[in-house]
Formats: structure tokens, sequence, C-alpha cells
């Protein structure tokens, strides 16, 4: 019996005999280096590099408890993220990197090494630029949710897939990181920065109508099988160069409403935003970068839409879906999703377990504090209004001046 016939935790040496006696995509006599380079809190990221050629891959790799607090959890999430993996490769292949092989037992996804490409979130946590970007995530979200939806996939394969992508022990870490413990602290793991504790206790845990309206998305989140989903689409979820992006770690893909993923989106460059708003000196670069993320929310709204419409237009299959008027009602809820997801995710990165650099990265206290109270003023406003406004992208350009303005009143002290 091999080595790798039973799953056990790999670590750097393991990955490179794993490389040399299963994997054969090397030349047999070469050197092999690997580094481990996950940083998530799930995972282990093994990347084997060719001494000689400087050729690579990324092996990730899942073990029975999670990297960041050994909790338990069901490594079949790796075999969801290769499946899913696949699945958007065959929808939108230059946004993806190609899967080379997948192993069950080692709970082992080999792909491509997208090594040219950096991690959004750190890109903009230094305030960084990229022209196009809008374009090019709306065109993956429009494709990859549609392209799943009912609208497009006949019924019996969409139940066929279900099964496949059943994901019980991540979708229940979304429900408690995003749909309960913001609000309700039962489990007392929300960690709130101690400046804002009081603020972000009256805003979150004490609002019993947001809790309403937090309760009816939660509600929808576990029971309607809407698209399929990324199901974790956050700028660190994204590597992205100048002209190019890459969408990687799918491992929370689930059925669920296809807004999650497009607020997700938008609320990660709201960090951003308000991170811009809280930490640049006034001038040149500030106006450019705050105008450069202002034009990429609005401009994701409105192409995710379009280009949803437009392909729900060519491709819907079922007769009585093309109903007139049937599809623009369906994306009309995805906007309102996508506006509620976007408050939620928000929320919960402000005040929850999970953090976002964009946030935690700040050391001024009263930058912070304004920061993150333009989050959750927005939040609030996105998710209390989702029914009514945010059909178009200047509806959350409107939001976000109103909440840094609020954000700014709302402290005694000096701003
Ligand atoms: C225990 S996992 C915490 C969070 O990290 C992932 O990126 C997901 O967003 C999850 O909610
Ligand atoms: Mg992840």
């Amino acid at each position: 019996m091999g080595k790798f016939d039973h799953h056990f935790k790999m670590n750097e040496q393991d990955a490179v005999e794993y490389s040399k006696e299963v994997l054969h995509i090397f030349n047999p006599s070469s050197e092999l280096e690997c580094k481990e380079i996950g940083d998530g809190n799930i995972n282990y990221i093994f990347r084997v590099e060719e001494k000689d050629t400087g050729k690579s891959i990324i092996i990730k790799h899942a073990d029975i408890t999670t990297r960041s607090n050994n909790t338990k959890v069901d490594p079949i999430h790796n075999c969801i993220e290769a499946e899913m993996l696949q699945k958007e490769y065959s929808l939108v292949p230059e946004m993806v990197p190609k899967v080379y092989h997948y192993d069950p037992i080692m709970c082992c996804i080999v792909m491509e090494d997208c090594r040219d490409y950096k991690n959004m979130r750190h890109e903009l946590c230094k305030h960084k630029i990229f022209p196009g970007f809008a374009e090019q995530i709306a065109h993956f979200m429009a494709i990859t949710l549609m392209g799943t939806s009912d609208l497009v996939v006949p019924i019996k394969e969409k139940r066929r897939l279900q099964e496949k992508f059943t994901n019980i022990d991540l979708d229940h870490v979304t429900e408690r990181l995003v749909y309960t413990e913001p609000y309700l602290n039962s489990e007392g793991k929300n960690v709130e920065f101690p400046p804002n504790k009081e603020f972000l206790e009256k805003e979150l845990y004490e609002d019993n109508s947001l809790h309403l309206e937090v309760a009816k998305m939660y509600d929808s989140f576990k029971s309607d099988n809407q698209c399929l989903i990324h199901g974790d689409l956050h700028t660190g979820s994204i590597m992205i160069k100048p002209g190019s992006i890459k969408v990687l770690d799918p491992e929370f893909a689930t059925y669920a409403p296809g807004g999650y993923d497009v607020g997700n989106v938008i609320a990660n460059l709201i960090f951003a935003w308000a991170n811009g708003m809280a930490t640049m000196e006034k001038g040149t670069e500030k106006e450019n970068y705050l105008q450069w993320l202002e034009e990429s929310i609005q401009r994701i709204i409105d192409i995710f839409r379009d280009e949803s419409l437009s392909y729900l237009n060519e491709n819907t299959i079922d007769l009585m879906d093309k109903t007139q008027g049937f599809y623009q009602w369906f994306v009309n809820g995805i906007m309102e999703d996508t506006a509620g997801v976007c408050g939620l995710e928000l929320n919960r990165r402000t005040i929850g377990l999970a953090k976002v650099e964009d946030i935690t990265s700040i050391t001024d206290e009263k930058q912070r504090i304004y920061c993150e109270r333009i989050c959750v003023y927005s939040a609030k406003e996105f998710i209390m209004n989702r029914h009514i406004n945010y059909k178009q992208g200047a509806d959350y350009i409107h939001t976000l001046k109103r909440a840094a303005m609020l954000a700014g009143k709302s402290y005694d002290g000096e701003l």
C-alpha cells in the first residue's frame, strides 16, 4: 500500500513526494522545491516548483480540521471546490485556473499556478487601480450565475448537480458567520474594535427591524437554490494583474441566491473605498483612487444587470420561463439580493471573526472608527432598502456618500 492511499495532513516534504510519485507532471529526475503559501482559514496551499526550469504547480490540500482554528470540517468541500473550478472553467476559461488533477483520497486539487497575478485585496490595500476590473468581474458573475440558473440548465440536470454541490459544513459556516453571529453574538465570538463597541452593539445587536430583514435573507439563503454561486467572492479570492483576473477558492460553492456573489464583490470594493476615505491624504492620488472605485462599483452593477439580461434573452430554454417579463423579474430579484448581501458582508467583516485587512490594517484609532462606521451605516441602508433602491450602480454611491457624512458626524471626537 502506498503512502498516498490514505488521507493524512500533508507538509511541504509530502507535497514534493506526492508530486513525484502521483502526478508525473515534472521530469522524474528533476529536483523539486516546495513552499506552503496559504494564508486562508481552511486549506493548505503548496507551490511545487521544478528548480531548473521554474515550472510550477499549486496543490490545494484539505485536512479534516480547519487550518485557522482546528475545528472539525468534512473535507468534501475540497471535492466541491475541484468540481466548481472545472464548472467555472467550462464557462469562463480565461478567468479560472486550470485543474490538472483531483485526488479525492488525499483531498488535493492540483492546478495552474497563476504566479504572475497578485492577491487583489493586498493590492487594494496599497491603493492600486486596475482599469477594466468592473467589466471582467461583471462578466464572470453574469456567465457563471445565469449559466447555472434554472432558466438555462434543464431542471433534471440541475437537480443532479445540486447533489454534487451540497456543501453542508461550509454552508453552515456562512449561516453562522454571515447571517447570525453579527446580530446575535450568541456564541460571543464577535470581536468589536473597542472604541466602536458601543456603536456596533447599538447598531447591530439592538436593532430589531434590522434583525427581521436579516432573518428574511437568512431564510432565502437556506431555501432558494437559484444559482450555483462561488460562495466567497471577496477580493482575497481574486488574483489580478493589469487587464486580467483569475477567480480562485470556490470551496464555499453552493446553490443559493445569485445576488450573494455580486453583493460580496461590491461590499469588498466598499471596504477598499472606506479604507481610502479614512487613511489617504487629501490630493490627486486619493481622488483618482476613490473615483476609480466608485466607477467600478457602479459599472459592476450596471454591466452585470445588462449582461445577465442579454444572456437570459439568448439562452433561456424553458417555454414557461420565456414568458414576457419573467427573466427581467428574475434579474430584478438578484439586484435586490445583491444590495442586501452587500450589507451583510459589510457588517460581518466589520464586527465578526473573519475581518478584512482593509479595516484591520488601519492603525490610527480615529481613522478606523470612521472606516468601520462608513461600512455599518451603508450596510444598514443596503439591507433595509434593498427592495426600493439599488437597481442602478449610482444608487450605491449615493448611499456611500451619505454613510461617510453620517460617520463623520456621529463621533464626538475629532475625525
Ligand atoms: C472559518 S472561515 C471564515 C471565513 O473565511 C472565508 O473566506 C469565508 O469568508 C468564511 O466566512
Ligand atoms: Mg477562501
